[in-house]
């Protein structure tokens, strides 16, 4: 049978992920940006997402409604019916999407049954002292009963798709295949798609030589040897039981061939909502008050022994889930190792401050770092109450003065905020070298970042170009140290470096292109393979691309520094036009532009 030209006008689209209304990593991004684009082809009506109910994270951000007389408010009302606690409602994001969330807590089956019955009919293992797998599968069993009521509520001419991310929400496959024929409901078609596979997460963290053994290892004795067989089994029912299977790049669908052992049908690659703007100089400006932000950041933890020019001074950055080899930290470090050498032989006026922003341990922000940034403040309220003497007497003494002269602008400062200020100035002095991380860790010692800063002795010497900060925390308004957004930070910096080893497909690049900040990507992740094969030139549109898959570790960090060194020795000028170009590159990884693959993926399911 060929595969349907266009998706029939009365299909309904459930669309399934753990990262619904749950901030966990980088699915969440993708559910949540692409649904205008998604409502672009689908009627509002015909479309839900599903996910599971956290309270502390859903009740924010969704409205809840009554049944209102859709399939969907109807399906999540017998499923109530049936001992699930069930929000229907709209989700608080542009487009407003219907949206089940189906509280992973609840349903009629009691652990034991769940248990039994998941290694009855589907041979999945599932170990009784594992609670993220107890609610994980709850919680699919609960979205596998919404699939069915659904395709009962709809008529066999309304095909229904129901599409599952991830491991965490493939269960349904596998129970559907599970029934018998004739209690299948054949207007329901299914896609699975998966982000990074459960085992080559795992792997890539250990194998040195992950890709080259890739064809080689043992699906089945991997997984117990890692402790991830209950989610590994699942992922491969659901990967081989889906009508279409998809993944986000090339790089990942080998990786399934080899691991799930089916070859993705389609790609779906991953896509931005990027803010445009009538002129450039809007986004421009918008860099330069972030900019001030991260400033404010440095005067605090550096100047008390370690002044820098700011005129001068270069904000790199890395962030990501804290996978120290997958996301490239150690090839970064060993990079700025380098750079640092070569700023200093050189001379050069350029400092680089390099900040890793990731989630590790730690038992608060460290009482130094918070005390240089309250003197700061300080600081700058003494100073703002200088200029505002000064502006009150000047006016009177200029005009006072029968010479014309300029008054003494000392004289209009009085003793009481001289004595003030010199006080304040004291207290900041320090001899201590900056700190390398902004927080006390619960394992300095075992910490992969501070191990490898102390390997290549990046201490924030005064004589050291590069200095580092490793904030082990995500940047938010609420962070004491920053108080600003994550893509305010980003839109502040100057480059972001993300040469990883392990990476499906990763954001963060991106992220970086759509506020114009140039960004190093490599070419083991899903997004800079897809930019060497799509963007003619990338480099002059601010995307490095370093070649990971032909070149030794140490080549590579040879590229990579000298890519870091491009940016530092480019005028501020060259700056200006390189973020213009970057940004002017956005465009193409609009979800306008890349939403017509999940539509592909939806007209392949009706074959
Ligand atoms: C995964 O999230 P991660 O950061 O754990 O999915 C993301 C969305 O497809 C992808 O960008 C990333 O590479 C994967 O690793």
């Amino acid at each position: 049978m060929s595969a349907r030209t266009s998706l029939s006008r009365n299909t309904h689209l459930i669309e399934a992920a753990w990262e619904v209304c749950n901030q966990v990593g980088g699915i969440y991004t993708v559910i949540r940006t692409k649904i205008p684009g998604i409502l672009q082809h689908w009627n509002h009506q015909h479309y839900v997402l599903t996910g599971p109910y956290f309270p502390a994270q859903a009740d924010a951000v969704v409205d809840p409604q009554d049944e209102d007389g859709s399939v969907f408010g109807q399906a999540a009302q017998l499923l109530r019916a049936r001992g699930y606690r069930v929000v229907y409602g709209r989700w608080l994001v542009p487009g407003r999407p219907q949206v089940v969330l189906i509280d992973p807590e609840s349903g009629p089956l009691s652990d034991e049954d769940i248990r039994r019955k998941l290694q009855d009919e589907l041979g999945i293992p599932c170990p009784a002292n594992d609670p993220l797998f107890r609610q994980v599968a709850r919680f699919n069993l609960g979205l596998f009963e919404f699939c069915l009521r659904c395709s009962e509520l709809l008529p066999v001419q309304s095909p229904l798709i129901a599409h599952f991310h991830e491991w965490m929400a493939g269960l349904p496959i596998a129970l559907l295949q599970a029934l018998p024929e004739t209690l299948r409901p054949g207007h329901l078609r299914t896609v699975f798609t998966t982000h990074a596979t459960l085992l080559g997460r795992y792997l890539a963290m250990q194998d040195l030589d992950f890709y080259e053994n890739l064809a080689g290892f043992e699906w089945q004795r991997e997984a117990r040897h890692y402790g991830i067989e209950p989610g590994v089994r699942t992922e491969r029912a659901a990967a081989n039981g889906a009508d279409v299977f998809t993944t986000v790049s090339a790089i990942t669908a080998d990786e399934c061939t080899h691991l799930l052992g089916r070859t993705p049908d389609l790609l779906l690659p991953n896509g931005i909502n990027s803010e445009r703007f009538e002129a450039l100089h809007e986004f421009q400006n918008l860099h330069k008050q972030n900019k001030e932000r991260i400033h404010a950041f440095t005067m605090g933890h550096f100047f008390r022994s370690t002044p820098l020019d700011l005129d001068t001074t270069l904000y790199f950055f890395t962030s990501g889930r804290y996978e120290f080899r997958n996301k490239g930290f150690d090839m970064t470090l060993d990079a700025l190792s380098r750079v640092n050498t070569a700023l200093r032989e050189a001379g050069s006026p350029t400092s680089i401050v390099m900040f890793f922003i990731t989630r590790a341990p730690y038992h608060s922000i460290n009482p130094n770092v918070l005390e240089s940034r309250a003197l700061l403040e300080e600081l700058r309220n003494t100073c703002d109450e200088v200029a505002e003497e000064i502006k009150q007497s000047l006016l009177y003494r200029a005009l006072r003065e029968p010479s014309r002269r300029l008054p003494d602008l000392n004289s209009c400062i009085s003793e009481h905020i001289r004595l003030r200020l010199r006080r304040s100035l004291q207290s900041w002095e320090s001899q201590e070298l900056p700190y390398v991380t902004t927080h006390t860790m619960v394992d300095s010692d075992g910490d992969p970042i501070l191990q490898a800063i102390r390997r290549v002795k990046l201490f924030n010497h005064r004589e050291d170009p590069v200095k580092i900060v490793y904030h082990p925390d995500f940047v938010t308004q609420l962070s004491p140290l920053f108080g600003m957004e994550y893509p305010e930070f980003v839109r502040g910096c100057h480059l972001g470096i993300f040469p990883s080893y392990y990476e499906p497909w990763g954001y963060t690049p991106l992220e970086c292109v759509s506020s114009g900040v140039p960004a190093i990507t490599s070419n083991l992740s899903g997004f800079g393979d897809y930019v060497q094969k799509s963007m003619r030139n990338h480099r002059r549109q601010g995307l490095y691309v370093v070649d990971r898959r032909s070149r030794s570790y140490q080549d590579c960090v040879e590229e990579l520094a000298g890519y870091m060194l491009d940016i530092a020795a480019m005028s501020r000028r060259d700056r200006i036009e390189l973020r213009n170009r970057t940004e002017a590159g956005s465009p193409l990884f609009g979800w306008d532009r890349l939403i017509k693959h999940y539509q592909k993926a939806y007209t392949l399911s009706q074959r």
